[in-house]
């Protein structure tokens, strides 16, 4: 591994004291890329940041060293969450997720699998099912090192960030508005599970009737294609499952879908 490659990896436990509220970017106004729904899909990751223009360091594809990407016009790539659990290469999505952000490159917010996942790597009694078993049979091929290191990350990650003055909120299941600015139990499982019915269990679907002062960029619930409904943009096009893994370009506004490189349709 190299110097810096360990540099990064020091900087996640160095940076883990900061805890997971540090929702306020409000100084940030883009360019953005924001990306859906990874769910360990790391080539189809890949395949969308080379078209995104994003140049990507040369890595071991085996390894556990952080991964390096820049964009050559200083645009940075913001994840809605869940980026492991499911797909095939959970580990190295974790691998560019922290050399990225490392490099100042990249931003993730909690989804509700990479909160199971912290939560058992931390050793808490988690109920190992939706995909969360191939998130830990990857790691348990890993060492030590790297496990800690992606503990320490998942608990440097921020349940939502705030953009633009406050006009723009990406969370990775949704944000009430009287939250913006909130940190607490409450805003953590709203921001990764979402409003849901407490009788039936269900999620609420929030943004058809969504009149909120910022727009919200977020995944959680697959569904065919993104678009905008009423100034909120689910980008998780469902790419474990067969379908597309999707960016927006900000503020260009432009959409950019890469298909799944696998189908269980086939
Ligand atoms: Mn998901």
């Amino acid at each position: 591994m190299s110097r810096k490659q360990k540099k990064a990896m020091a900087s996640q436990s160095a940076a883990s004291k900061t805890g997971h509220w540090h929702w306020d970017r409000r100084d940030l106004s883009g360019p953005f890329d924001f990306v859906g729904d990874v769910h360990g899909c790391f080539d189809e990751l890949v395949a969308l940041m080379h078209r995104l223009g994003y140049q990507i360091e040369p890595f071991d594809p085996q390894g556990e060293a952080p991964i390096f990407a820049a964009h050559p016009e200083g645009r940075t790539l913001h994840f809605v969450g869940d980026l492991v659990d499911r797909g095939p290469n959970s580990k190295n999505v974790l691998r560019l997720a922290m050399g990225m952000q490392h490099q100042g490159n990249a931003m993730t917010v909690m989804g509700n699998h990479d909160d199971r996942f912290m939560r058992w790597l931390k050793g808490n009694d988690v109920q190992i099912a939706f995909g969360l078993e191939t998130s830990i049979a990857e790691i348990r091929a890993c060492s030590d090192a790297f496990g800690e290191a992606v503990l320490a990350y998942l608990q440097n990650v921020s349940f939502y960030h705030a953009f633009d003055d406050g006009r723009m909120v990406i969370t990775h299941a949704g944000l009430r508005p009287d939250m913006l600015g909130q940190t607490g139990p409450a805003v953590r499982a709203y921001c990764c599970y979402g409003p849901v019915d407490r009788d039936t269990g269900k999620r609420i679907v929030w943004a058809p009737s969504w009149r909120g002062p910022f727009s919200v960029i977020y995944g959680h619930t697959p569904i065919e294609e993104a678009r905008w409904l009423n100034n909120t943009l689910n980008l998780d096009t469902g790419c474990v499952f067969g379908g597309a893994l999707t960016a927006l370009r900000w503020p260009e506004g432009e959409l950019v879908s890469q298909p799944s490189s696998f189908s269980f349709y086939d």
